[in-house]
């Protein structure tokens, strides 16, 4: 059968993905990246690429008929979600029994959605979570490389002692230090000075327009803005949006074939076609490359994957609460946060909390957290044959040393504040939501399921190149990590395998 072919194929178009087909581009291999989202590039009817958190329509979901934010009910009230068109939208929480994972769907992947928190993890965290990778090459030239790709900068302290938009941050912050806590800055890919100016109403407003989660149409500097322009910029490399892969085999002489779907934007599958290439890169993020490898394992597709593919999941500690206040925290919150506690040297309850923004246009007295935490539980992904499904194993009790460790902290702040915590903000009666992560993490964990540089054990020219390869936790927001990883293995295996 006469099918397309192409050097070397990338899948999923988020961090890993994205470092990976630029450092190809640049080295002259033609490259196809396949993403299954839309590109987010064309306004609708109100004018705006994306929808905001405060009037969510079908922009904002990836095929539902109602909207699912995480932060699901105020006085226990469902007024947060919304009825909505199923569409190729922006996030989507993919479900799997007693947990749920938020991802990004759209070239870009996570960078879309997400907060722009671009922590650098500590550097003896990450010689624990990752022995046997050089922290030294890594913290000397992979993370500064990655914090300059991404466009990283921090906000001008002066201001964001004076500003409107984060009060809230400085009420929490000042509550964490009554109690004894360390506070920090918090990094982001978020232009600071582009915020000023929304402040001083000089540009249209994303940030302080309640937009994050769903998209901001100004001021952050997503992969669609940094490492896929560039990739595209070289010649070598195109980006194919709406192209959701099945499946993938290889063939006798080492090649590897994908099967992709090409989708609209309403979810009708316009066709199927299959692709060839030498070197096939996996970067659909934790969820989507884990899946595709147990799925070609155990239908006997790829008979070599060993026992370590689908090992190691984590949820990165996730955590979210509610903190309810006597004071103010101001009507206009920042969507990006920027400030965090740090309690993570704290052997018995290591915690880092971004203080994130209540965006509701409103002030509601309280303040909100995603604390990350030192989790040792993981999950596991199964192959269902009755289905053809892949699940991931995760019980609720699994998220108990998050609550625990975040409890404490938490507990902490509210006696020195005199304040507490809010139960009526998930659904039901719980002061703490730990059925969800945003930063899922392992499934194909480097050493493991990989060799040291991202390389699929058992198959030549086949590699990982995301958020699976961290074996479930980096103690910080992930995205820096998995770009630093990702440059770091793309610069060896290109000077060894091509
Ligand atoms: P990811 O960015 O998820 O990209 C994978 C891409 O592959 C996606 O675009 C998928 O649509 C696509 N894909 C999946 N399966 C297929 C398939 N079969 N065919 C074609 N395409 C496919 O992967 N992290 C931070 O560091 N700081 C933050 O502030 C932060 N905030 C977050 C807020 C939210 C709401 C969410 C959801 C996440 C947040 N994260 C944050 C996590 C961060 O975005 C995530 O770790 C990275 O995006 C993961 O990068 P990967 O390259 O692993």
């Amino acid at each position: 059968r006469q099918r397309d072919f192409v050097p070397a194929l990338v899948i999923g178009s988020g961090y890993g993905s994205a470092a990976t087909a630029l450092r190809l581009g640049e080295a002259g291999i033609r490259t196809q990246v396949l993403e299954m989202g839309r590109l987010w590039d064309t306004a609708g009817a109100d004018g705006k690429i994306f929808c905001s958190m405060l009037q969510p329509d079908h922009r904002s979901t990836w095929f539902q008929d109602r909207t699912e934010a995480p932060l699901s009910s105020v006085l226990w009230a469902d007024v947060i979600n919304r009825d909505i068109e199923p569409y190729a939208g922006v996030l989507d929480r993919v479900r799997h029994g007693d947990m749920s994972v938020y991802v990004g769907r759209g070239v870009g992947g996570g960078s879309l959605v997400n907060g722009g928190m671009a922590v650098t993890p500590q550097r003896d965290y990450f010689e624990e979570i990752l022995p046997s990778v050089d922290a030294g090459r890594m913290y000397g030239k992979y993370f500064p490389l990655a914090n300059r790709m991404l466009g990283v900068n921090t906000p001008d302290p002066e201001w964001l002692e004076t500003c409107d938009s984060y009060q809230y941050a400085r009420v929490s912050r000042g509550h964490a230090h009554d109690a004894g806590l360390h506070t920090t800055v918090v990094p982001n890919v978020y232009d600071f000075d582009y915020m000023r100016r929304e402040e001083a109403g000089e540009v249209p407003q994303s940030a302080l327009a309640s937009e994050v989660i769903y998209g901001n149409n100004h001021g952050k500097r997503s992969l669609d803005r940094s490492y896929l322009p560039e990739a595209i910029g070289t010649g070598n490399v195109t980006v194919h949006a709406l192209h959701r892969v099945r499946t993938f085999r290889q063939e006798q002489d080492g090649t590897y074939v994908v099967t992709v779907e090409q989708i609209d934007e309403l979810g009708n599958v316009l066709g199927t076609r299959e692709i060839g290439c030498r070197w096939l890169f996996l970067g659909a993020g934790s969820l989507g490359t884990t899946e595709l490898l147990v799925r070609a394992r155990d239908t006997g597709v790829l008979p070599r994957l060993g026992a370590a593919v689908g090992e190691g999941w984590g949820t990165n500690g996730n955590v979210m609460l509610g903190r309810a206040l006597a004071e103010p925290t101001g009507q206009i919150q920042s969507g990006m946060p920027a400030l965090g506690i740090n309690n993570w040297r704290d052997p018995k309850y290591p915690v880092f909390a971004e203080i994130a923004p209540v965006p509701a246009g409103l002030d509601l007295l309280m303040t909100l957290y995603l604390a990350i935490t030192r989790n040792p539980e993981r999950g596991r992904f199964r192959y269902l044959p009755e289905n053809d499904s892949v699940r991931l194993d995760w019980d609720i009790d699994q998220g108990a040393p998050s609550v625990e460790a975040a409890d404490a902290v938490f507990r902490r702040i509210n006696r020195a504040a005199g304040t507490e915590l809010r139960n009526d903000l998930f659904g039901d009666d719980r002061a703490f939501e730990n059925r969800f992560t945003y930063h899922p993490l392992g499934g194909c964990v480097l050493g493991e399921a990989t060799d040291l540089h991202g390389r699929v054990r058992g198959y030549r020219n086949l590699y990982v190149t995301d958020g699976s390869l961290i074996p479930g936790s980096t103690g910080v927001n992930p995205f820096v990590t998995i770009t630093a990883l990702a440059e770091r293995n793309i610069e060896r295996v290109l000077a060894e395998d091509f």
